[in-house]
């Protein structure tokens, strides 16, 4: 039924991993039908009886560490340590934090003279990107299971191996017949095809704000519900009297992880113009730490990109705003030396950049930080938040209160103070053009409910 097969790369040496079926609008068809079929049953089940293959699946996701983080080393190229980190122990986190949720979520609630129940939304589908693909996968399956819901996911067609290592640990979990479907593809062809179908009640997508924009208009066409986490251009502002060297370090340290393939990352840093110039020869200090390697060794910190096609995007993105005026600080838009092989790209420092420039505007999606100089606090606010995007940021300042304060001053999902720390049940989602509705903790389980009333 399949319409042939994907060629899954290890961009780190460009070599055949595995090839994959290309599923096509028959597959997709019958993956929504067996979801369909498992709908009703899966969203009468009681809470202790989605509790236990959620646990187990969660039990699954720590047995299965290594084997994760090992498969998105090899597909996406991300560097060992921060696979392990992040890539495998992050899904573990969310998928711990939706079984202690699902334990405690008050699916009926008093309110006046009516009882509200919460009930399973309908059949879910998932469509998701390359850049964190199991959490990717898990900040939106997990929650659509806890709530009842069946779900068919189409993974991007550069990392589908984690997702079919997803599935086996969902079928191992012992989920009844038809609650998870897995259906690997291009997008054009899969991941159109399960927007548009009938059968879809929920569409959760995360990628790229043009393919958002069609996803929605289908789904709207088709009064589904829409959830869409698409990209940013988030803003990092130190103010005066914060620990300047800390906030550039974290700026750089942040912006590069994952090749800066991380649609939250802070690839704007904003700095008082008093103190630009320090910040800028920090920054260079900071980056100049960060050479691109094998990502099977530990003591990498950069890896390739994802693709030949991504890493073509951010070197004219580089090319380009240096040909606009930005100052090459480190890094540049040459082949790093010494690495025959890999989608590899300098990770790279650019100062002097304006809020007209493309590489202050557009989303790289690579290890690429733009500087920009502020005047004043107003004017901080107002770089910070002139683009089409509101995803995320960070605020630095002399103390936690004067950074929260200005955070409010900004549009956008999620600002870290001082640093931060990622919580996993706070929501995560985007302001502007980065997004519609939110994923993570209790916000992103209600995105797979509706709500019904009984009045008395
Ligand atoms: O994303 P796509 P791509 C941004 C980032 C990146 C750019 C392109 O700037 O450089 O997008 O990446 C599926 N109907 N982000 O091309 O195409 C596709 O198969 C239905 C930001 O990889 O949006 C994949 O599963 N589905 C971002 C998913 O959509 C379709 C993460 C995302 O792919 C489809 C990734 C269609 N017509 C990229 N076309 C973030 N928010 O983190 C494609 N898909």
């Amino acid at each position: 039924m399949d319409t042939g097969a994907i060629t899954v790369l290890n961009p780190a040496t460009e070599q055949v991993l595995a090839t994959v079926a290309a599923g096509g609008a028959a597959d997709v068809d019958a993956a929504v039908t067996a979801a369909r079929r498992a709908a009703r049953a899966w969203g009468a089940t009681t809470r202790e009886e989605r509790l236990a293959p959620l646990t187990r699946l969660r039990d699954g996701l720590a047995a299965y560490q290594e084997e994760i983080a090992a498969t998105v080393v090899a597909e996406l190229g991300a560097p060992i340590g921060f696979a392990a980190a992040v890539h495998a122990g992050l899904p573990l986190a969310v998928a711990g934090s939706y079984v202690t949720l699902l334990a405690d979520h008050p699916f009926e609630e008093r309110v006046g003279n009516s009882v509200v129940f919460a009930e399973p939304a309908g059949v879910v589908a998932a469509i998701t990107p390359w850049n964190y693909p199991l959490h990717q996968i898990v900040a939106k399956v997990v929650p659509a299971l806890a709530a009842g819901c069946p779900v068919v996911l189409k993974p991007a067609e550069d990392t589908p191996l984690v997702a079919r290592l997803f599935a086996r640990l969902v079928h191992e979990a012992g989920f009844p017949a038809g609650v998870f479907n897995l259906v690997t593809g291009t997008g054009p062809a899969a991941g159109a095809a399960l927007a548009a179908h009938p059968g879809v009640d929920v569409v959760s997508f995360t990628g790229s704000t043009t393919v958002g924009r069609s996803v929605a208009e289908t789904a709207g066409r088709g009064i589904k519900r829409v959830t869409l986490e698409l990209g940013g251009k988030s803003a990092n502002v130190v103010l005066p009297g914060a620990d300047l060297a800390r906030a550039v370090s974290v700026n750089v340290a942040n912006v590069f992880a994952n090749s800066g393939q991380t649609c939250s990352a802070w690839t704007r840093l904003l700095v008082h113009r008093d103190q630009y110039e320090e910040a800028v020869a920090l920054a260079a200090k900071a980056a100049g730490k960060y050479l691109p390697g094998d990502p099977a060794d530990p003591q990498t910190r950069v890896g390739p990109l994802v693709s030949a096609r991504q890493r073509e995007q951010v070197r004219g993105y580089i090319t380009g705003a240096l040909a606009e005026g930005a100052r090459l600080v480190v890094g540049g838009a040459e082949a790093p030396d010494g690495l025959a092989a890999g989608y590899y790209v300098l990770p790279t420092v650019l100062a002097d950049v304006t809020a007209d420039m493309t590489v202050a505007r557009e989303e790289v999606f690579g290890p690429v930080l733009a500087m920009l100089a502020y005047r004043d606090e107003d004017h901080a606010a107002e770089l910070a938040n002139a683009t089409e995007y509101g995803l995320a940021g960070g605020v630095w300042a002399a103390d936690t209160a004067t950074a929260a304060a200005f955070a409010r001053r900004l549009d956008a999902g999620q600002i870290d103070l001082n640093g931060g720390r990622f919580n996993p049940l706070a929501p995560f989602g985007g302001y502007k053009n980065s997004g519609l509705g939110r994923e993570l903790g209790r916000h992103g389980l209600e995105e797979f409910l509706q709500y019904k009333s009984l009045q008395y």
